[in-house]
């Protein structure tokens, strides 16, 4: 059986379609621009899979191809698109239409977006109500990429998103209600698939591997017996392959083997070989062994990979064939391109082409792949030994830690002691950290990069723009001040380029949603920080200011959330040595006179693991990490964590284990729902719900700010009360962020007065 990839990136090894969407958006250019640099893309993507060895004849290559997000892409072709919109849902849709979906516009709001399971993608979440029209558009984006591919000469297995995982992700209705239905539209996408002549169709669907979605566990197997079943009873069809990427799927696997389908990917660098029993229901069936990581971009264990898979072979009566674990959506394209790493390790490492290279040595096997297993076997050993890999300097520090590293003092205690050196009023003011990023900070940060200015002159102009967001602050009469964080690209990549262990790449870009990427740092060794990261920046803005101005540090499971991260070493004991890096600079601050510090975890609940059961080994290291990295402070020191993303439920109990003395959140949308829910919860700290959705361009009236505290003051006492924005400022504007930052300052003076 052929090898195959359950994706590719799309974005492009230049972010092509980065700059084709935005140049559409932007009115530059026009639709037919837009579709035919797309098309060239694609067309560029098969015949670079079809020169990495992947079979074009037989549906080894993936058609993938999403302008946007695969989710939003499979809700179109179902015709799941909500009525608000305007869009006549039984045709084809364009692209304007399409982008509006996604990105909204002046009257109308987007689909909602978030987390793609346990990945730092983001999808956009399907709005099915229990009205919502699911009809089958004939001429779907599938069905038109599996066509252009076949006239180049490309017979590919067209890949969309199972009806299961769409309706577990989808929000307005109880999923299961509409499921038939949903199925129903996809048996047409069968039939047409069928008659274009493919041969073969990928179901992604994660949501078997996951107790986080809306479909109860224990419903997950009835729904997918139903939905396959009769997917499977379709007249004329393809091959179906079902696709559970990011986890383990041996409690569904039985079930979905006896539905019909003909084929199933298992992930199996997250998840284990299926039990004799379950593999007996499987008789017959294709396998494909997602054997090389699809999330991370460490080379195989080629040797160890190679042995799950003759086990594999041996258990299953049926064809086994190789694959990656997940879609390779996740890495970037290629490490030829890093030549700026150092070749030491450089040579560990495997992007998206270098992953297809060892699907197909696998699937070659160690005697024809003789060179590539050897290498796989010297690169291990290599990385093993390699300085810097293991520190016992680090080691030391790591192994020597106490439950007494992580408390601090009473709580009631440092709030007192906060005050009385702080002078807070009621309701205090404060920004999230970051400031807008204007063009000239960006031109300046790249000259720098290019030699093009001098450090010192680099310098000057980050200084000036700190200056510049002080004063404004000032102006606005906030309380506690930012200094903008000017100097930073990336909030982790910031802290990566500073610290040992951490490498970072030129061109590793990866789609972290639509048009917007991230360039995941590389965590290959042991960290620890030789220098002051952020002390000096925060110092010169301190000296700007009579008011208390915050540090601002990114947390260690955000670092780990958004980096690549080591694989030979507990994911635990990594945070712990990050933990302790950020502890030195939050002494560092103290030292230079600073009284608050925030240390961001947007990322906490990111990582949560998929299955409920192992959740609180997960609370338990991610916590423990935060409360090192911040324990050392004095209790006259206060500490401010921020975090994002409005699904707070699963990880109350976590935010409230993170001891900080005052927590701020995204609260906007939900119209402050978290609020309540944490004061049941026995919070008793600061708590700072966002007032400004600061990712909408729209200004919020004082009278919204108002009558939003006026909620939170309805679930909990002032003196726990702080005023803030959902979010960092970066991606807004100046404009917005001023009117934005006076209306939030004119609604708590109005709701203090009423005290
Ligand atoms: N940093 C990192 N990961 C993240 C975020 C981040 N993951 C979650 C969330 N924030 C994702 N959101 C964004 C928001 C904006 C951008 C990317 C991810 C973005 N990227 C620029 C682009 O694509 O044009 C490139 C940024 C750059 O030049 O460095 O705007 O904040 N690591
Ligand atoms: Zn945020």
């Amino acid at each position: 059986p052929a090898a195959t990839i359950l994706g590719y990136p799309r974005i492009g090894p230049r972010r092509e379609l980065k700059r084709a969407l935005e140049s559409f958006w932007s009115g530059t250019t026009t639709e037919t621009d837009l579709a035919t640099a797309a098309a060239g893309l694609r067309e560029r993507t098969r015949t670079h899979l079809t020169d990495l060895g992947l079979d074009p004849q037989t549906a080894a290559i993936p058609s993938d191809f999403s302008y946007y997000d695969q989710v939003l892409s499979t809700a179109v072709a179902v015709g799941a698109i909500p009525e608000r919109f305007g869009i006549d849902a039984s045709a084809s849709i364009n692209l304007a239409d399409y982008s509006r979906l996604a990105r909204g516009d002046a009257e109308t709001a987007p689909l909602e977006l978030t987390k793609w399971f346990d990945t730092n993608y983001h999808y956009l979440v399907p709005e099915i109500g229990p009205d919502t029209p699911l009809q089958y558009v004939p001429g779907s984006g599938p069905v038109a990429e599996f066509v252009e591919a076949k006239e180049a000469g490309v017979h590919t297995r067209p890949v969309v998103v199972g009806p299961v995982t769409l309706l577990a992700l989808a929000k307005g209705t109880d999923p299961l209600a509409r499921l038939d239905e949903l199925v129903a539209a996809f048996q047409k996408l069968l039939v047409e698939l069928a008659e274009t002549g493919a041969t073969w169709v990928q179901f992604d669907e994660p949501a078997l591997v996951s107790d986080n979605g809306t479909i109860p566990a224990a419903q997950l197997n009835d729904a997918a017996d139903r939905a396959y079943r009769a997917l499977a009873a379709t007249a004329d069809r393809p091959g179906i392959l079902v696709a559970a990427p990011y986890g383990d799927l041996r409690e569904r696997f039985a079930t979905l083997a006896g539905t019909g389908v003909e084929a199933i990917a298992l992930d199996l660098v997250k998840g284990e070989i299926p039990d004799d029993g379950a593999l007996a229901q499987a008789r017959g069936l294709t396998l494909v062994a997602g054997l090389v990581d699809g999330h991370n971009v460490w080379r195989t264990d080629l040797h160890a990979a190679a042995e799950r898979l003759q086990r594999l072979r041996t258990a299953h009566d049926g064809p086994v064939s190789v694959a990656t674990s997940t879609s390779l959506l996740h890495v970037p394209h290629t490490v030829a391109d890093e030549t700026d790493l150092p070749e030491q390790l450089r040579s560990w490492l495997a992007f998206a082409d270098e992953k297809v290279g060892e699907v197909l040595a696998l699937t070659a096997g160690p005697e024809a792949a003789a060179e590539a297993f050897a290498a796989s076997r010297t690169v291990r050993a290599d990385r093993a030994s390699a300085p810097g890999v293991r520190r016992e300097d680090v080691r030391r520090r790591t192994g020597a830690l106490t439950a007494a590293d992580t408390e601090r003092a009473d709580a009631s205690a440092r709030a007192a002691a906060q005050q009385e050196r702080l002078n807070l009023p009621p309701l205090p003011t404060t920004t999230i950290g970051s400031f807008p990023q204007t063009s000239d900070l960006r031109r300046a940060r790249a000259q720098r990069r290019k030699g093009e200015i001098s450090d010192e002159q680099y310098t000057e102009v980050i200084r000036g723009e700190i200056a510049r967001v002080i004063e404004l602050q000032t102006e606005l009469g906030l309380d506690v001040l930012v200094h903008g964080e000017p100097e930073r690209n990336d909030m982790v990549q910031y802290f990566a380029e500073l610290l040992d262990g951490f490498a970072v790449t030129q061109h590793g870009w990866v789609q972290s949603y639509g048009s917007r990427c991230t360039r995941p740092s590389i965590l290959w060794g042991d960290v620890s920080r030789p220098a002051p990261m952020t002390v000096e920046w925060t110092r010169y803005a301190a000296s700007l200011t009579g008011k208390p101005v915050k540090g601002m540090l990114t947390g260690p499971v955000t670092i780990l959330a958004w980096s690549f991260v080591r694989d030979d070493l507990p994911l635990g004991e990594v945070a712990d040595q990050v933990a302790l890096a950020l502890r030195d600079e939050v002494a560092d601050l103290e030292g230079a006179g600073i009284g608050v510090i925030q240390v961001d975890e947007p990322a906490l609940r990111e990582l949560l693991p998929l299955r409920a059961e192992q959740h609180q080994a997960y609370l338990d290291w991610s916590v423990r990490s935060f409360r090192l990295a911040t324990s050392g402070a004095a209790p006259h020191t206060q500490v401010h964590t921020h975090l994002c993303y409005s699904e707070f439920g699963e990880v109350i109990d976590a935010i409230d284990g993170l001891g900080a003395d005052v927590t701020s959140l995204e609260a906007a949308r939900s119209a402050m729902e978290v609020v309540p829910e944490l004061a049941q919860a026995g919070f008793s700290r600061g708590i700072g719900p966002g007032v400004w959705d600061i990712h909408s361009p729209r200004v919020p009236s004082t009278e919204e700010i108002v009558d939003l505290l006026g909620r939170a003051l309805a679930a909990v006492p002032a003196q726990q009360l702080w005023v803030n924005p959902d979010c960092g400022l970066k991606t807004r504007g100046y404009d917005e962020t001023t009117a934005s930052l006076r209306n939030l300052v004119a609604a708590t003076e109005r709701v203090r007065a009423a005290l």
